[in-house]
């Protein structure tokens, strides 16, 4: 059973995750329309990731006796400067993110609930790989400057890039 205050934490993350794919999803959107198609391939994924990791956690959290909320959530932003933009934003929102998963757990070990801190450990290896890529990426995209087939290259590279383990083996949610 999960205490209130668990709970209330995990409804908060539940809402991050959504916020992701909204956030990625609009990202997507302005990258197909601005002829980045592999990029916009890529955030597609990602998006979906990012609903999926919000449906692991409204599982978990019914499953242990709680009761997850959907969330109504704010419009993301609409329109970015670059593809730079795009991964530097996206970095700084997984960041974010990262720091709320970290005090997801942190409240896990406060309340001794082992086993939400075991299931969030999940996730704690997810960010790791997203910040992670993010930062290749925009590695590249710095080392690439203005040279446009480079960034060619670069889009086409991202069309089957998956964007972190995410998406592969989540069966269960
Ligand atoms: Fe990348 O955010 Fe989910 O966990």
């Amino acid at each position: 059973m999960l205490s209130k205050k668990v709970e209330a934490a995990l409804n908060a993350q539940i809402e991050i995750e959504a916020s992701s794919s909204q956030a990625y999803l609009a990202m997507a959107s302005w990258a197909e329309t601005n002829g980045l198609s592999g990029t916009s391939a890529f955030l597609y994924r990602h998006s979906d990731e990012e609903r999926v990791h919000m449906l692991k956690l409204i599982k978990f959290v019914n499953d242990r006796g709680g009761r997850a909320h959907v969330p109504a959530l704010k419009q993301p932003q609409k329109d970015y400067k670059s593809i730079t933009d795009i991964f530097q934003s996206l970095l700084e929102h997984e960041t974010g993110v990262t720091a709320s998963i970290n005090n997801v757990v942190d409240l896990c070990l406060k309340e001794k609930d082992y086993t939400t801190h075991n299931f969030m450990q999940w996730y704690v290896s997810e960010q790791i790989e997203e910040e992670t890529l993010a930062r290749t990426l925009i590695d590249k995209l710095e080392l690439i400057g203005s040279d446009k087939a480079g960034l060619y290259l670069f889009d086409r590279d991202l069309q089957n890039l998956t964007g972190t383990s995410g998406g592969a083996h989540d069966g269960n949610a």
